[in-house]
């Protein structure tokens, strides 16, 4: 069999968190990318059925069920996404999902020892939503995108009204996130209570931020979940860079029109 290191969609996963790290979005182990891998597409690399090791996992006890027996390629936790080029055996990991989340089988990977992102139980519930609205769904992304984050810090909360006006910076954005950018209130990371939280949102929108920490993304592909990221924080940018004496954004009737040439619904409640 080819090694795995040539497979596609580890060859996507480390170029991304090169990527990320070159714009500054995950300082030191900072962000965490999981990726739903088929069974066609793990074969030609590795056998799906062996099991290199069996360690433990505080995967919030059950597993949810669209997602038992399920494969996924996942940074390591502690990765520092800078070194994930570098040494991609041990700062990613393909485990596969049993009922229980108090184990997990690694198939390949995390050669240091360390095991899934902390964030993983959280990607899991994310994963989970989306998935059962859209067998295509593959990713969930989460860094910490600066002007983003900075945005959190100067601009109202309200998820209603921030999207409105990163809709209202670019016209993209009304194209590229019409279901908007959903944000839940400030929370201990690493827990249930926030992988609760942020998979209930992503029932209605691909996009949660989280407020003075990052942003998570889910998508089809790679280039779906982060496209979403980099579109939210170039419009994040220009605001953050031009908020003090703002004289114009795109108007709603204009975002209507927008709306209308591109085929896209806006989420409700945003435009009047
Ligand atoms: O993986 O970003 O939110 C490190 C983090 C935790
Ligand atoms: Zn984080």
């Amino acid at each position: 069999s080819k090694s795995i290191v040539e497979a596609n969609f580890v060859k996507e996963m480390t170029e991304l968190a090169s990527i990320m790290w070159s714009h500054g979005w995950d300082e030191r182990n900072g962000g965490n990318i999981s990726y739903i891998i088929d069974e066609d597409e793990l074969r030609p690399y590795l056998d799906p059925d062996h099991v290199a090791k069996e360690i433990p996992f505080n995967g919030f006890g059950e597993v949810p069920e669209n997602l038992v027996g399920k494969v996924f390629l996942v940074t390591a936790t502690g990765s520092f996404f800078k070194n994930v080029e570098k040494r991609p055996s041990e700062e990613l990991g393909i485990v596969r999902l049993k009922e229980s989340g108090d184990s997990i089988d690694v198939l390949w990977g995390f050669e240091a020892g360390r095991g899934p992102t902390s964030e993983f139980p959280t990607h899991l519930l994310s994963h989970s939503v989306r998935l059962a609205q859209n067998p295509n769904h593959k990713v969930i992304l989460h860094n910490h995108a600066t002007n983003i984050s900075a945005m959190t810090f100067v601009h109202s909360l309200n998820e209603n009204e921030l999207t409105r006006t990163l809709w209202g910076i670019i016209s993209e954005c009304l194209i590229v996130f019409p279901d908007g950018v959903s944000v839940i209130p400030w929370m201990v990371c690493g827990n249930r209570n926030i992988a609760e939280a942020t998979a209930e949102k992503m029932r209605h929108s691909r996009i949660v931020l989280w407020p003075h920490h990052g942003i998570l993304a889910s998508g089809e592909t790679f280039d779906d979940a982060y496209g979403l990221i980099e579109t939210v924080e170039k419009a994040a940018q220009i605001y953050m860079l031009t908020y003090r004496n703002v004289r114009a954004q795109i108007t709603d009737s204009q975002l209507k029109d927008l709306a209308q040439a591109f085929n896209v619904v806006p989420k409700e409640g945003i435009l009047h």
